[in-house]
């Protein structure tokens, strides 16, 4: 087992838990390999304790990990292992997660704050269909014979990347976590991946069923450290490949300057979002109530696709306002293992700062609170589901991403109208659409200039549906055959059978 582990005792594991906490190299868990390496708090958002002090990884760790994946791409993985075996070890990964669901979902709640019910229900179950859907991938991934002339044969081989450097935020660890590394092993590339400084439990707890999935060391290494250092070393390595960044839009342009200013690595960006989400007047009323909550307050607003501005048809916009604040005002706020709470502490107090400044912001421009606008209880990080009424485009709550369970909502007149607001954003990953009406459900759907358009339903995510932004909302699909794409190389073989050199 590991030498560096922590031995968690909450009631939710029905004992304790042993999770791996150093940086994890080549199949190794340890402390830094730099002796100015410090050690990173790990705060329970519930209370604001901390919950363990983990090892700091360095730019030395980044250097060795990315050795080591270059090791296993030549032997043991990349072209030296052949696609059903690499599916094999996917799918006992995902069996893994499953029979160790309430674990994780159990460190995913102390560490992120999200409930323990929405972990087990969503993140943890859907990170296992992930690592399902991509284990079938596996030994499917094939290129293309190309008819050019009749004296040549020319093929595509679709070829693993190499190493992949990946860097992942803290709203769904485990969620992203499988996100970046299904697809890429599945394609035979390897790893080093850097979890969030805030939440790097349930990326460590993987590094245990990994190594019990079999994967040869080396394959996938973990480093868990701060952004500036970590990230950094992984976005400017010139061994590493291709870089994958999920996280704001500030830190994905540096991502992507570090990426150009090495070695042009390959870069995939899934960034932020401020997402319209429209009420038409001919909407299923009740459900597209229910929808409109749950698209920006479920994981207390910490998702990138939130519906975040809300746009209601004139019609109906007393009535809807009405409704939606009921709705919001039934949403319980508290401990993430209260089987009845819906939402949980903000993921950090730096997060908490950011927001009801957003908060404070929107009542000094004007914009009229519905509900909600102030923090719960003492300790920990929670905040009130809030809606803003009377909100104009121009106001920084309407164009900021707030990443927190805030809602702005507007009236609107027309379908034109509505469609300029929406995409009156830098942003494009993610819009809803509740309407009755067949047309003008495809109508929008084709104007609105945004990655996903979820018609009559919202947040709903599937390991077989690809997943991304347009403009400042990032570069690149995950998830789908989307995902493949960014973790293959293709080759173009061309093969003279008969022609003589002119
Ligand atoms: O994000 P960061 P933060 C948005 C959201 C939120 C805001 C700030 O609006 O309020 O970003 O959150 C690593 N080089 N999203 O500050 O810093 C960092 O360690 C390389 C949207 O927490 O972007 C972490 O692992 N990496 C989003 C990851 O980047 C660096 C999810 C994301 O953190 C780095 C999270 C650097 N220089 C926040 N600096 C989404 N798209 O879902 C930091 N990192």
């Amino acid at each position: 087992g590991p030498v560096f582990a922590h031995h968690f005792d909450h009631s939710a594991f029905k004992g304790k838990v042993e999770v791996p906490i150093g940086v994890f190299v080549n199949g190794q868990w340890g402390t830094s390999a730099d002796k100015n390496a410090k050690t990173i708090d790990v705060i329970n958002p519930t209370t604001g304790e901390t919950l363990v002090s983990i090892p700091e990884g360095m730019p030395a760790d980044v250097d060795l990990a990315v050795k080591a994946a270059h090791k296993a791409f030549e032997t043991t993985w990349g072209l030296n292992c052949d696609g059903p075996t690499r599916g094999k070890y996917l799918l006992k990964l995902a069996t893994l997660i499953e029979r160790d669901l309430d674990i994780l979902a159990s460190l995913e709640a102390l560490d992120n704050g999200k409930t323990f019910t929405a972990a087990k229900a969503f993140d943890v179950t859907e990170s296992a269909a992930t690592f399902r859907y991509y284990g079938g991938w596996a030994d499917k991934i094939e290129g293309k014979v190309l008819e050019v002339v009749p004296t040549k044969f020319v093929y595509t081989r679709h070829e693993p990347v190499g190493v992949c450097g990946q860097i992942i935020p803290w709203n769904f660890p485990l969620y992203m976590f499988s996100w970046k590394v299904a697809p890429a092993l599945a394609t035979g590339c390897t790893i080093v991946i850097k979890p969030s400084e805030l939440t790097p439990l349930t990326a460590m707890y993987m590094t245990k069923l990994i190594k019990e999935s079999g994967i040869p060391d080396g394959v996938v290494n973990v480093i868990t450290g701060y952004g500036p250092t970590v990230g950094n070393a992984i976005a400017s390595h010139p061994g590493v490949d291709k870089v994958a960044f999920t996280g704001s839009t500030p830190v994905g342009r540096k991502v992507m300057e570090e990426a150009s200013k090495s070695n042009i690595k390959k870069v995939t960006l899934e960034l932020g979002g401020k997402g319209a989400n429209i009420i038409f007047d001919d909407c299923d009323f009740e459900e597209a109530v229910k929808y409109a909550a749950q698209g920006i307050f479920f994981n207390h607003g910490q998702t990138c696709c939130a519906g975040s501005r809300l746009f209601v048809q004139k019609g109906i916009y007393d009535k809807f306002i009405q409704r939606f604040q009921e709705a919001t005002s039934r949403i319980k706020v508290g401990d993430p293992f209260d089987p009845d709470s819906y939402q949980g502490p903000q993921v950090s107090q730096v997060q908490y700062d950011r927001i009801m400044h957003y908060v404070e912001c929107g009542k000094q421009e004007g914009a009229k609170v519905l509900h909600g606008g102030q923090r719960v209880g003492k300790a920990g990080f929670f905040i009130e589901p809030t809606v803003f009424g009377d909100v104009t485009s121009n106001m920084k709550i309407a164009r900021e991403e707030i990443f927190g369970p805030v809602i702005v909502v507007t009236a609107f007149d027309t379908e034109e109208e509505v469609i300029a607001a929406a995409n009156d954003t830098t942003y494009g990953l993610a819009s809803g659409v509740f309407t009755q009406d067949l047309s003008r459900a495809h109508r929008v759907s084709a104007l609105l200039k945004a990655g996903t358009v979820w018609v009559n339903c919202y947040n709903e995510l599937h390991p077989q549906v690809p997943f991304g932004g347009f403009r400042e909302s990032g570069i690149g699909r995950e998830c789908g055959p989307y995902a493949l794409e960014n973790y293959t190389e293709i080759k173009a073989v061309q093969i003279n059978l008969s022609a003589k050199c002119a």
